[in-house]
């Protein structure tokens, strides 16, 4: 089939002048990533002969997802978060370079600034009846050198997969602490057992997935920032072994190497010595923070964020 060119040109001209290419102000960059996008929504819109009705319903949608704060976690759930973390690993596996813990997606539901303690931590308000969760570990460098007075930077859901400041209920930095390292480079805290996270059932990330025939379902993780001057800035999480969704996490956020198993303990006197009141779950998990090249690369990535 042979496309009419004076129509094409016509959408070449709309385009070239919608994206600003005939303008003499704002940003290159922006203008030619514009032109694409928009090219490609116009080809798509062609392609599936898309009806008005469908392109407004699209349209409706971006404010409802605005509206209800969301576009971070639909940017989760359509895997774009994690195909940044691709295209990270990518460009580290080019340039040969060592790797340490692997990363993977901050997710929309960090809160800066939580408190800071040294080593040692409680992170819950103990207003659940939850399972007592002992989590420690070490940050050393790739040659298993401790990193003393890193920060360990660590969020988590509650017993209902809900966070702190987003889930209004609850404390304020409940289930967040940043914890310095010992000078064996260890931290340590005590707090409870997260369970799976899933997207609010009546908001418009949800109501997405549902059309595409997904769930929105998260596996029971913890997340960590982990820095230290001289060393890359880590984001990773970990999950708990023997979750349902372990491999079937909507955010795509699963690696092999940042699986950690619960461990189940019984000793009265390991209890006793941690002031726990009984059996508990305890999990250890240790990082691999790589020396940084350029000091810019201590710091997480830009991104805007709650209370910082
Ligand atoms: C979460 O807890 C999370 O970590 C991500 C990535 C998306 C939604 C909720
Ligand atoms: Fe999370």
């Amino acid at each position: 089939m042979s496309q009419n060119p004076v129509h094409q040109t016509e959408l070449d001209t709309l385009l070239a002048i919608s994206s600003g290419l005939n303008s003499t102000g704002g940003n290159d960059r922006f203008k030619n990533i514009m032109h694409q996008l928009l090219s490609d929504v116009c080809k798509t819109i062609k392609q599936f002969d898309i009806t008005d009705e469908e392109f407004w319903l699209a349209v409706n949608y971006l404010n409802e997802l605005g509206g209800r704060q969301e576009a971070a976690l639909l940017a989760a759930g359509l895997g774009l978060e994690h195909y940044l973390d691709m295209r990270a690993d990518e460009k580290e596996a080019a340039s040969g370079e060592e790797v340490g813990t692997p990363r993977t997606i901050e997710g929309p539901l960090y809160v800066a600034n939580a408190p800071l303690s040294q080593s040692f931590a409680r992170m819950d308000d103990g207003s659940e009846q939850a399972e007592t969760m002992w989590l420690q570990g070490q940050v050393t460098d790739l040659n298993g050198k401790p990193v003393a007075g890193a920060i360990v930077d660590i969020w988590h859901a509650n017993t209902l997969g809900g966070y702190s400041f987003f889930d209004q209920s609850q404390s304020e930095y409940n289930l967040r602490r940043r914890i310095l390292t010992d000078e064996n480079g260890r931290y340590t805290v005590r707090s409870i057992v997260p369970c799976g996270y899933g997207c609010p059932p009546d908001g418009p990330t949800q109501k997405l997935l549902t059309a595409l025939g997904r769930h929105g379902n998260r596996p029971a993780h913890v997340h960590f920032f982990v820095s230290a001057p001289g060393y890359k800035h880590l984001t990773t999480q970990i999950n708990l072994n023997g979750d349902e969704y372990l491999w079937d996490d909507f955010a795509f956020a699963t690696r092999a190497e940042l699986i950690a198993d619960p461990v189940k303990i019984t000793d009265s006197a390991v209890a006793k010595q941690r002031d726990i009141e009984g059996e508990h779950t305890e999990v250890n998990f240790s990082f691999t923070l790589v020396a940084s090249a350029e000091s810019n690369e201590e710091q997480k990535i830009k991104r805007l964020r709650v209370k910082e």
